[in-house]
C-alpha cells in the first residue's frame, strides 16, 4: 500500500480504498490534498488489477472545504497566476469507476469533490453544503454546476445562497445521493458496492460511466447517438461474447477485459 502525506491508502483486492487524512482540520483540502489526490487517481486509473475506488473522509468529515487558511493570503494574481486548485479536473476526469463515501461534513470544496464521484453513498450523519457566500465567495471547483445539476436550481440556489447545510435523509430525496447507510455500515457498503462493479467487465463499466456522463454533456439525439455507439462498440469485445455465452450456458463469467 502506497503512502501519502494526506491520504491513506490501501487495496481490497480489486478496490483502492482512499481516505482523507487530515484530521487536524477536518480533512480539508489545501495543495497537498490536491497533490495526493491527484497521484492517487492516476496511479488508479493506470494500474489494470485496479477496478473500482472507493474515496471516504473521517467519522466527522469527508472534507470541510477548500483549506481556508491556504486561500486566506490570496487575492485574484495568486488564484488567476498559479491557477490555484487547477487539476482537480483530473479526479473528475477518472475514467474509472469510483464512489464517494460521506459522512460528517461535506462544506464546499469537500462536497464538490465529493460531487465528482461517479455517485456517492452517504452515512446517516453526513451533511452536505456550500457556505463559501458566508466567507465573502462562492464554489470554485463545480459546486454552483453539480450541485444544480444533481439537486435542481431551487435547492442548489437556497444551499449557495444561504449556505445553509443539507442533512443526508434530504440529500437522498433531493437526488444528491444514491443512498443513504448508518454511519457503522458505510465503509462496509461502499466497498461491497465498489466490489461488485469490480467483478464487471471493466471496458464495459468504462462505458457505461462515459454514457451516463455523456447526458451531462448533450442533447438527447447526441446523447443517444452517443450511447449507441458505444453500445455497438461492446458488442466487438470478446466480454460481450463471455458475458451472453455465460449466461446461457449459466455460468459465471470469465472476463477477459478486452
Ligand atoms: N479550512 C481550514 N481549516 C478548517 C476548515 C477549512 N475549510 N474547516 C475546519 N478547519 C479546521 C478548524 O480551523 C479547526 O482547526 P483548529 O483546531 O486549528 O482551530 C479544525 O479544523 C476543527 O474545526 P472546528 O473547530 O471549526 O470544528 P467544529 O466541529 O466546531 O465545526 C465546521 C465544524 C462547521 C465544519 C467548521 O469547521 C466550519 O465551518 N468549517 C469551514 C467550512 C467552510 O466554510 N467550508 C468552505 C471553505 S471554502 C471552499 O471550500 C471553496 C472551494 C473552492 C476552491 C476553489 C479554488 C480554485
Amino acid at each position: 500500500d502506497v503512502t501519502y502525506e494526506t491520504l491513506l491508502a490501501e487495496t481490497h483486492g480489486a478496490v483502492t480504498l482512499l481516505r482523507l487524512n487530515r484530521p487536524n482540520a477536518l480533512n480539508a483540502l489545501n495543495s497537498q490534498v490536491l497533490r495526493d489526490l491527484i497521484a492517487a487517481f492516476a496511479a488508479y486509473d493506470a494500474d489494470e488489477s485496479q477496478r473500482c475506488l472507493v474515496l471516504t473522509g473521517s467519522e466527522k468529515a469527508f472534507a470541510a472545504g477548500a483549506d481556508i487558511k491556504e486561500m486566506q493570503p490570496k487575492g485574484f494574481s495568486a488564484m488567476y497566476g498559479e491557477n490555484f486548485f487547477a487539476g482537480f479536473e483530473r479526479v473528475s476526469a477518472a475514467r474509472k469507476p469510483w464512489i464517494a463515501a460521506v459522512a460528517g461534513f461535506a462544506l464546499g470544496g469537500g462536497c464538490e469533490l465529493a460531487m465528482m464521484a461517479d455517485y456517492i453513498i452517504a452515512a446517516d450523519t453526513a451533511q452536505f453544503g456550500q457556505p463559501e457566500i458566508k466567507l465573502g465567495i462562492a464554489p470554485g471547483m463545480g459546486g454552483s454546476q453539480r450541485l444544480t445539476r444533481a439537486v435542481g436550481k431551487a435547492k442548489a440556489m437556497q444551499m449557495c445562497l444561504t449556505g445553509r447545510m443539507m442533512k443526508a435523509e434530504e440529500a437522498e430525496r433531493a437526488s444528491l445521493v444514491a443512498q443513504v447507510v448508518p454511519a457503522a455500515r458505510l465503509l462496509e457498503e461502499a466497498l461491497a458496492q465498489a466490489q461488485a462493479i469490480a467483478a464487471m467487465a471493466p471496458l464495459a463499466a468504462m462505458a457505461n460511466k462515459e454514457m451516463v456522463n455523456a447526458a451531462f454533456e448533450t442533447g438527447l439525439a447526441h446523447g443517444l447517438l452517443f450511447e449507441r455507439r458505444l453500445f455497438n462498440g461492446l458488442c466487438a469485445t470478446q466480454d460481450k461474447v463471455e458475458g451472453m455465452a455465460a449466461f446461457a450456458e449459466k455460468r459465471a463469467p470469465q472476463w477477459h477485459g478486452a
